[in-house]
């Protein structure tokens, strides 16, 4: 079962999406809201619509529906250096290729602490099918599919979505003081389509994601990774995010990327971004750059 929400006229109604072809309306409610209507009563979303007695919508073209972003996190954090392929892609950025000793990036990557990083921020923040940017004053740019994890309320993940963690690899590479312009800038950041209530599946390191980039209609890249080539556990990023820190119910932690086009590789405007995963679906977006 996921939960996602789209424009009808002036309004974003929530729903949730029970099978391929239907879904029931929620009204406007927001995810956190819901997902803690069903624990406090112990149902699960199949009790909510049967209690509610909710209308199904069914034999519908999902893709129709107008998506936006399943939720409107006022943060969303993440994770880095969380896969092998990705120690080994900023190790290759901050050293020409040249890699002859141990890296921060090595280090991180065995650290009992992982790297956790603001990624963005509400505004920051892109739906399905909005426009993700490209800096003018980066050379090497590259998306970031990763695993979105909802956070609710302590430790507790209510809910998995894809994101896309935009990031600069020259200025990342020309040095890491600079991560942060590497990483955040406007419509740096892409959530959904869709959050996966986690009754939704039994185990999350099962969750596969692939990524495919189009220039001009053609597929210039695809790349596939599974959560279970996670270093750590989705449990001990979150803890690490959460500790000492006021991070509100809703907020997303993305945990790293495992997919990394090829080194030669930047995006160009108006290249197509899908990163799409079963059990959540897919996020489509274009590239442009801010006017
Ligand atoms: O160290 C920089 C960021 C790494 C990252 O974003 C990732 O591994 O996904
Ligand atoms: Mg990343």
């Amino acid at each position: 079962m996921k939960f996602i929400r789209f424009k009808q006229e002036e309004r974003v109604i929530s729903a949730l999406i029970t099978n391929e072809d239907e879904f029931v309306e929620l009204g406007e409610i927001d995810y956190v809201t819901f997902y803690n209507l069903l624990k406090k009563n112990q149902w699960s979303a199949e009790n909510y619509i049967d209690d509610k007695q909710l209308k199904r919508h069914n034999n519908v073209n999902i893709h129709s529906l107008d998506l936006v972003v399943p939720i409107e996190a006022d943060e969303v954090w993440a994770s880095g250096v969380t896969y092998l392929q990705s120690k080994h892609a900023r190790n290759y950025e901050a050293t020409d290729g040249k890699l002859n000793s141990e890296t921060f990036y090595d280090k991180v990557y065995d650290a009992p602490r992982p790297e956790i990083f603001m990624k963005s921020t509400k505004r920051r923040t892109v739906g399905p099918n909005d426009t993700v940017y490209i800096r003018r004053d980066s050379n090497w740019q590259i998306p970031e599919p990763e695993l979105g994890l909802v956070i609710g309320e302590g430790e507790e993940i209510i809910g998995f979505t894809l994101g896309n963690d935009m990031s600069c690899r020259d200025i990342e590479g020309e040095n890491p003081l600079y991560l942060p312009q590497a990483k955040v800038w406007k419509n740096s950041c892409a959530i959904g389509p869709a959050i996966l209530l986690p009754e939704g599946i039994d185990d999350p390191y099962s969750i596969e994601l692939n990524c495919k980039i189009y220039r001009d209609g053609k597929e210039l890249f695809s790349g596939n990774a599974s959560v279970s080539q996670l270093k750590r556990k989705l449990d001990e990023l979150v803890h690490y995010l959460v500790y000492e820190n006021d991070v509100l119910p809703g907020t997303v932690l993305l945990t790293g990327t495992c997919i990394v086009p090829p080194n030669n590789f930047t995006l160009q405007i108006e290249d197509e971004i899908v990163i799409s995963s079963k059990h959540i679906g897919t996020l489509k977006n274009k590239v442009y750059q801010n006017q």
